[in-house]
């Protein structure tokens, strides 16, 4: 559309970056310990690789403003998954196939061939006769300048699916040749289409790998597949499926044919902010999980995306989490062991927390911190285990771990001056006679883990510095401890 090059759209789009990086950096509304871009707005987690030694994260990414518009890829690594380095942004908007205002350069994901870094992503225009969304691939000799591809788009809509909705290309590796699993929606029904290439550039469409007829959704954005013990997963978020915004299947790959067959199914996150997850592998052979903390509008509870955009950015990622299969073919997400290196003084509490009594407890950093705690649920009586957390100026988020009912909730209605909403799930405690709990909060957001990254819950709330108090309160009974520790983080 525009006559500019990839090189000229990537200076205009670095110029922004360096000069809005530093202002922005001292905003005290930033994340302390979630990755988050220098500036300007992201959302999706794509490309998510360990390449030569390195975690390379690429993001959507708009460094003009803090609001989504056309999407480039924002790029940093880190050598330990908690410290990043911000790189210069690897993809703009340029060429026919990829740049529109309301398009660009939109999610795909990363793989390593020949010792090069290839890129696959969705560029996605509108000529003014609908969207087109096609696959294309950029490549990098460095890991840090991409070159997009003379042959792209090199994966377009095969017959009779429509090019409007596909798109968020994940690759992957099996038995000698390339995968790449897109999102697709047509007719209200999303599905996940599966191709295959020896070498990147040539690609043929293999199969659907998996589809609904209609309960999941109109499009399925951002699939993952990937190996996980003797079983595969398949991941995605599906548009306008209710409550359900990160869903997961366990079930084994069928490759003679190209299809995935799902046995379980869960949610990844039960929480109002959690979408678009990517997962990759890591040097030690863990599966590492990132999501956009965030929301869209169709969603039932969208409000906005937050204040933050009054301060120059918008968006961050989850904490990152280790997946792994249960042997009942559910998944746990735990955050991964690298975030307790952060961790500073502990606080713990005494073992026993009275029946309908309330304990105070503070952390040393008050709005940035880490609690590891585990029930006793043979010696507790108590129905409700209520955490309020940042408490100040007369407001709280509240988490509830309803023993009696087996539920957790999260409600963060008086949590700040800008959220609102309740939402609430399972918590299978039958048969169970500890309920490990883990709580991470940061300057704008809280995740729950329960039962060891069974049920997650992750909401975003936008409490000031001056709400810096927190208890928890045992309701109808006593609380026994088996441990109780809370890091400032
Ligand atoms: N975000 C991207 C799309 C994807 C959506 C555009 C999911 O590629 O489907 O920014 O959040």
């Amino acid at each position: 559309m525009t006559a500019i090059s990839h090189e000229a759209a990537l200076k205009r789009a670095e110029e922004r970056r360096l000069a809005e990086a530093a202002k922005t950096a001292l905003t005290p509304s930033r994340q302390k310990y979630h990755f988050m871009p220098q500036q300007g707005w992201m959302n999706d987690p794509n490309g998510l690789i360990y390449f030569r030694g390195q975690y390379h994260f690429f993001y959507q990414y708009n460094p003009y403003g803090a609001f989504w518009d056309a999407m480039h890829w924002g790029h940093a690594v880190s050598d330990d998954l908690l410290h990043w380095r911000y790189l210069p942004v690897a993809l703009a908007p340029s060429e026919p196939y990829d740049d529109h205002p309301k398009g660009g350069c939109f999610s795909g994901s990363a793989i390593e061939h020949e010792g090069k870094l290839y890129l696959l992503y969705t560029g996605s225009t509108d000529e003014g006769h609908g969207t087109v969304q096609a696959q294309c691939l950029a490549v990098s000799e460095d890991g840090v300048h991409f070159i997009k591809a003379a042959e792209n788009p090199v994966i377009t809509a095969p017959e009779p699916y429509s090019h409007e909705a596909f798109r968020d290309p994940k690759l992957l590796r099996h038995n000698g040749l390339f995968y790449a699993v897109c999102g697709h929606g047509e007719g209200g029904r999303g599905r996940a289409l599966l191709f295959s290439s020896p070498d990147l550039r040539r690609w043929r469409f293999v199969n659907v790998l998996a589809q609904s007829r209609g309960e999941w959704g109109g499009m399925w954005e951002c699939p993952d597949l990937f190996p996980l013990g003797e079983r595969y997963v398949l991941t995605f978020s599906p548009m306008n499926a209710g409550d359900r915004k990160a869903v997961y299947f366990v079930g084994d790959m069928d490759w003679e044919r190209g299809v995935f067959e799902p046995q379980t199914q869960g949610e990844l996150d039960w929480g109002f902010d959690f979408y678009a997850a990517q997962t990759f592998a890591d040097a030690q052979g863990r599966r590492v999980m990132a999501a956009w903390a965030n929301e869209w509008q169709w969603m039932p509870w969208f409000k906005g995306w937050g204040p933050t955009w009054r301060d120059g950015w918008c968006g961050f990622l989850n904490a990152l989490r280790e997946v792994r299969l249960n042997e009942d073919n559910t998944l746990s997400l735990s955050p991964v062991r690298e975030l307790q290196a952060l961790r500073t003084a502990a606080m713990t509490l005494t073992p026993l927390l009275d029946g309908d009594r309330v304990a105070v407890f503070e952390t040393p950093d008050p709005m940035a911190f880490d609690i590891d705690a585990c029930v006793d649920l043979e010696k507790t009586t108590a129905e409700r285990i209520v955490f309020h957390l940042r408490q100040g100026e007369g407001r709280e988020t509240l988490i509830t771990l309803d023993l009696r009912r087996g539920r957790l909730t999260m409600n963060r209605d008086n949590a700040d001056a800008y959220s609102e909403g309740e939402l609430s799930c399972p918590l299978p405690l039958k048969g169970a006679s500890r309920l490990p709990l883990r709580i991470l909060s940061d300057v704008c957001s809280v995740e729950t883990f329960a039962l060891d990254g069974r049920v997650c819950m992750s909401g975003n709330i936008y409490a000031g510095a001056a709400q810096n108090r927190h208890s928890v309160e045992a309701v109808g009974g006593a609380v026994v401890w088996e441990s109780f520790a809370a890091w400032g983080m």
